[in-house]
């Protein structure tokens, strides 16, 4: 019996792992044997598949539905040209298929990417429809299709559309050359570029597979730190083979643009946007990247940052850099993705102002193939941030939402922080600008502006590891992304919800309680890590564990004490009008909110206020007792998730169970870690004592202030 089963799993997936070992590398796409009793209920509805005209796209949808019902149902389901009785399931386009072209399916609702799926009759014998306008919408459908049954949902009366309210769902890799991953936490890059173009790793079909599933349409494989070889012959030739794996399943390769190329490569004497010579070499870049990619997505730009090199160097705007590159590629139907994520060594104004500072200003004057890319808050992807002022700020301007997924700040890889909650939470805020209801999503989906382009982009948190992510868990970041960018309307709930179901265990003793922990899970790290609006606290460099205390950094604004101002009157960035004044970066309804201490959320009360510490909290403790309360609650609720964990081993296989069991109680100790190193140091200056009933930190304040990672991953 075992062995039939393995040499099963050989012919039908291509592994050969022994039955029921399991490392993660199915992701969310484990096709698992539904239970017998939903297998009968499916058994009338799927008895055959009938194929389309063919393309690579529509065969990939055909092959992902044949290797995903067998799988699940254990049957093999014949691909047949035409219906021959009840249960068939017929994919195509109108284009595609005849049978399909002559169904009352009203696939105007559709749009271009989108897709319905629909139980009717063909030839008075019942049947299920996936159809769309194209053949990228039909793969689409039919990932969804096969999810309903992995969520077990019946598949009766179905009446489903669905189209991405974004156009452009792309993952950005910070993925170098030699293969390190820049805040990379699952091990080296995936592209091997080495062995590209010649070995075509079977993994980047899955990866394509994987984002497929999602609607993830693009992946700039390049780090925003770009490396300007990768724009070289041989390096586009290499591009070019990941774009020919990617594109049957609709996802675009981008690459990072070096602004200063021009120079580096094209050994001119400068880079200047407005230069003729410039941009001529860009022009005929852009000719050579589309010669090879003909569907080619554009250039993601990292300028004026953090030392890389940019438009201001020549003392042109990040309008004028972008138009040109804009340029270069508008013939071809590219775009260019220009990053917000700015902010000078020189000016000594609040970090958190100097985006909306030096962008506002060129709401407007952007080429109409020009996308700007806001991370999702002012700093930079903290556990917790108020939304970005950006967002609302700029109505002429397409904005693009950039979350991160991996968790530099987060945790790494081996804390449990499921970002979906982050992200909704940041799509969900309201910017007010037209009003109540003015949600950042709507911003980004398009709808308050009208933008011409909409996007959304996450720091991948991919890599070789045979988990893809590095650990179990953060696939489900991969999966909540994806499935925001198709739809910011989704909940948070209902994605980790799904993404259990199919990742690990349908039963609702195993369902329930997971979901529980994934959904306290990011709060959990706010209050061990940063509480009540404190941010940037991380040591120096890698962002693994704390560093309050350092002040050291040759920029201001690279010090933790920059960021939380702790002294003996309190804590907190003042960031009224008797501070930064960052608050008059949002709309005045907003702005009134941040301004006043008694209005501000409490969640941001210390980003916004700088806090007596015996000011009163909403619990009537005063800010020091409740600093340590949400520090030591923190650290209670990951010990909450690592006995719940503990108490599930039945329902999940061994290898993952054990290593989430071992990821957990790497958490707890390193949630322990923080609060206490942040307690010691804070009441250094709260000069208070801990309430009662609240351990005092385990080590004194120069323990963790001596404690050094010089190898800790990802910098
Ligand atoms: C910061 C990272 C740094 C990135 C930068 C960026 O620490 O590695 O290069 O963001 O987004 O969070 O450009």
């Amino acid at each position: 019996m075992k062995f039939s089963i393995v040499v099963a799993c050989v012919a039908v997936f291509g592994c050969s792992l022994p039955a029921g070992a399991e490392d993660g590398y199915d992701l969310w796409l484990r096709y698992r044997a539904v239970e017998a009793s939903f297998n009968r209920s499916l058994e009338l509805s799927l008895q055959e598949l009938v194929k389309s005209a063919g393309s690579p796209t529509l065969d990939a949808a055909g092959a992902e539905l044949l290797r995903g019902l067998a799988q699940l149902t254990g049957r093999t389901i014949p691909l047949v040209g035409s219906p021959s009785g009840a249960g068939a399931v017929v994919f195509g386009t109108p284009a595609s298929s005849p049978l399909i072209a002559g169904l009352p399916l009203s696939l105007e609702r559709a749009g271009r990417e989108g897709y319905v799926i629909r139980s009717l009759h063909i030839n008075q014998q019942p049947a299920i429809v996936i159809a769309a306008n194209s053949d990228i919408g039909v793969l689409y459908g039919s990932f969804h299709l096969l999810r309903l049954i992995q969520t077990r949902q019946p598949l009766i009366a179905l009446d489903i559309v669905s189209q991405p309210r974004t156009q452009i769902r792309v993952l950005n890799h910070w993925d170098n050359l030699d293969r390190h991953v820049e805040r990379g936490y699952a091990g080296q890059s995936i592209w091997d570029w080495h062995k590209l173009p010649s070995y075509l790793d079977p993994r980047y079909t899955d990866y394509a597979r994987a984002c497929a599933s999602l609607g993830i349409n693009g992946a700039v494989l390049t780090n925003v730190n770009a490396n300007a070889t990768s724009l070289t012959p041989a390096y586009l030739q290499k591009a070019a083979a990941l774009a020919d794996v990617f594109r049957p399943y609709g996802v675009r390769v981008y690459l990072t643009a070096r602004f200063s190329a021009p120079i580096e490569l094209g050994g001119l004497k400068t880079a200047d946007p407005l230069d003729p010579q410039v941009r001529a070499w860009w022009k005929a870049k852009a000719g050579e990247v589309y010669a090879r990619i003909p569907d080619f997505g554009g250039f993601l730009v990292k300028a004026n940052s953090e030392g890389q090199p940019g438009p201001q160097d020549y003392r042109r705007t990040h309008a004028d850099g972008a138009n040109m590159l804009a340029d270069a590629v508008a013939p071809h139907g590219g775009v260019v993705i220009w990053r917000a994520f700015v902010y000078s060594n020189e000016s000594p104004d609040d970090r958190a102002k100097q985006a909306y500072n030096e962008f506002v200003p060129l709401d407007g004057r952007f080429a109409d193939n020009v996308l700007v890319q806001v991370k999702n808050g002012a700093i930079d992807f903290q556990p917790r941030e108020p939304f970005h002022p950006l967002f609302g700020a700029m109505p002429k301007t397409p904005l693009m939402m950039e979350f991160q997924i991996t968790k530099e700040y987060l945790g790494f890889a081996t804390h449990l922080a499921y970002l979906g909650t982050l992200f909704e939470e940041a799509l969900d805020s309201d910017t007010m600008v037209k009003g109540k209801g003015s949600t950042v999503a709507k911003v980004v989906d398009g709808e308050l502006h009208g933008y011409r382009m909409t996007g959304m982009a996450g720091v991948s948190n991919i890599g070789a590891d045979r988990n893809w992510t590095g650990s179990h868990f953060d696939q489900a970041n991969w999966y909540a992304f994806g499935r925001l960018a198709w739809d910011p309307g989704l909940s948070a709930q209902a994605i980790a919800q799904e993404w259990v179901r199919m990742t690990f265990s349908n039963d609702p003793a195993f369902v329930e309680p997971v979901v529980t922990m994934m959904m306290r899970s990011r709060e959990a790290v706010v209050d061990y890590m940063m509480p009540l609006g404190l941010h940037h606290l991380f040591d120096t460099g890698h962002h693994y564990g704390p560093g309050p205390w350092v002040n050291n950094l040759n920029r201001a604004d690279w010090n933790p004490t920059y960021y939380h101002r702790a002294d003996t009157n309190g804590l907190g960035f003042d960031r009224g009008p008797g501070g930064s004044n960052a608050v008059a970066q949002y709309h005045p309804k907003v702005a009134t909110q941040f301004a006043d201490i008694r209005k501000t959320p409490e969640q941001f009360l210390l980003w916004f206020h700088h806090v007596p510490w015996d000011h009163r909290t909403s619990s009537g403790r005063i800010l020091w007792d409740e600093l340590v309360h949400r520090y030591t609650h923190g650290v209670e609720v990951v010990s909450q998730m690592r006995r719940s964990w503990a108490g599930l081993g039945q329902y999940v296989d061994a290898g993952r169970f054990a290593q989430v069991n071992a990821f957990l109680a790497i958490q707890e100790q390193e949630a322990q870690w923080w609060r206490d190193a942040c307690i010691a140091y804070f009441q250094t200056f709260s000069k208070r004592p801990l309430p009662a009933g609240f351990a005092a930190p385990a080590h004194p304040l120069e323990y963790y202030q001596a404690l050094k990672f010089p190898y800790a991953p990802g910098r």
